[in-house]
């Protein structure tokens, strides 16, 4: 599958700096940032800096630096927000079927209460 990224959506206007966030962790290739509306007490996004659309694109042309830089955010995350004794949840929502909304990767970490069991 081909994957044509969007230099408009709203995550690259974050990453360039044209739209403001709340930054949880910043590394050499990843962004961690809050949501603004979160589902959860703890909910942030976690996107690589680099133009990729979704997991798929980001695992096919994405430099291992880029993905080890990433993964190890994610879990640098769950670290700083405390979620260790408690857990948390990661979702990545891709293309039409799954209701993603902004096409720049991002993890969700969903956090802070019991979730509910099934995915909606
Ligand atoms: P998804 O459906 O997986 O593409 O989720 C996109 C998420 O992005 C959604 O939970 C709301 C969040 N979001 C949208 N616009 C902004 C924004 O301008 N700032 C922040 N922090 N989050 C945003």
């Amino acid at each position: 599958m081909a994957h044509s990224y969007d230099d408009q959506n709203i995550f690259a206007k974050i990453l360039r700096g044209d739209i403001p966030n709340d930054t949880v962790l910043e590394t050499e290739h990843t962004l961690a940032f809050r949501d603004i509306q979160p589902q959860a007490p703890l909910h942030v996004l976690v996107i690589p800096k680099g133009p990729y659309v979704c997991f798929d694109h980001f695992a096919q042309e994405a430099s291992d630096a880029e993905i080890v830089d990433y993964v190890r955010a994610v879990g640098e995350v769950c670290r700083m927000e405390g979620l260790e004794e408690d857990g948390w949840r990661l979702i990545s929502n891709a293309g039409a079927h799954g209701v993603q909304e902004v096409p720049h990767l991002h993890v969700h970490v969903l956090a802070g209460r019991r979730l509910g069991r099934m995915l909606q």
